[in-house]
């Protein structure tokens, strides 16, 4: 396992659909000041351009506080903004072309969507993968939840050799159910960005997941 995941368990997304421009600094302080372990950069259907500036505002602010600043689908701008890693859909081309890209020293994630996608994710050489979504969720619509029933036989497959985060749908409330299914790891998004004070609700979060 990647030395620098090995005691990540929260992994915190500032994105775009929901934190506000002028707030991204803030958003990226709070959930890293509320305990998240990893910090993605997600902006769908934004230029470049615009990414590649709102990175250069996160990215600092990660470096400072020693926490793993991630770049969603671009390798380009992954490099460009010296992030510690890229993570990348199904469709955004394979492990070894994308190590190729990136060179040795970055992360490199995959989303999986199916108990085989990533058990394959593990074969390729992915860092860590995001396992879901287990629940629909408006964060990224299109896709049906998976539900609980494979998550604790991912973990104990794949989750003791690099880090499984499950995603999708989670939430505070539905935290405890996902963690009694055999998660470790979380990815949450909606459920921090939209809550009144989002360094509590990471915290909380934290706990919840307990040792
Ligand atoms: N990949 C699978 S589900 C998801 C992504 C990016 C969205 C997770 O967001 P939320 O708001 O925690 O459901
Ligand atoms: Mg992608």
């Amino acid at each position: 396992m990647h030395p620098a995941l090995v005691s990540s368990r929260l992994y915190g997304i500032v994105d775009l659909g929901y934190t506000a421009e002028e707030e991204l600094e803030a958003t990226t302080a709070a959930l890293i000041g509320g305990g998240a372990d990893l910090i993605q950069l997600r902006a769908k259907g934004l230029e470049k351009d615009k990414i590649l500036a709102l990175g250069r505002r996160i990215q600092p602010i990660c470096r400072k506080t020693g926490v793993p600043f991630i770049v969603n689908d671009h390798a380009d701008l992954a490099i460009e903004l010296d992030a510690d890693g890229l993570h990348i859909g199904q469709d955004d081309g394979s492990h070894d072309e994308t190590r190729k890209l990136i060179g040795t020293e970055m992360l490199l994630g995959r989303s999986t969507h199916s108990p085989e996608q990533a058990r394959q994710a593990l074969a390729e050489g992915f860092d860590y993968i995001g396992f879901g979504p287990l629940f629909p969720t408006p964060t990224k619509q299109g896709r049906p939840g998976i539900g609980l029933e494979h998550v604790g036989t991912i973990q104990q497959e794949v989750g003791t050799r690099i880090p499984v985060f499950c995603i999708g749908g989670i939430k505070r409330s539905n935290l405890p159910e996902v963690v009694a299914a055999g998660a470790r790891r979380v990815v949450i998004v909606s459920d921090l960005l939209t809550a009144a004070d989002t360094t509590e609700a990471t915290h909380e979060a934290r706990l919840l997941l307990g040792d």
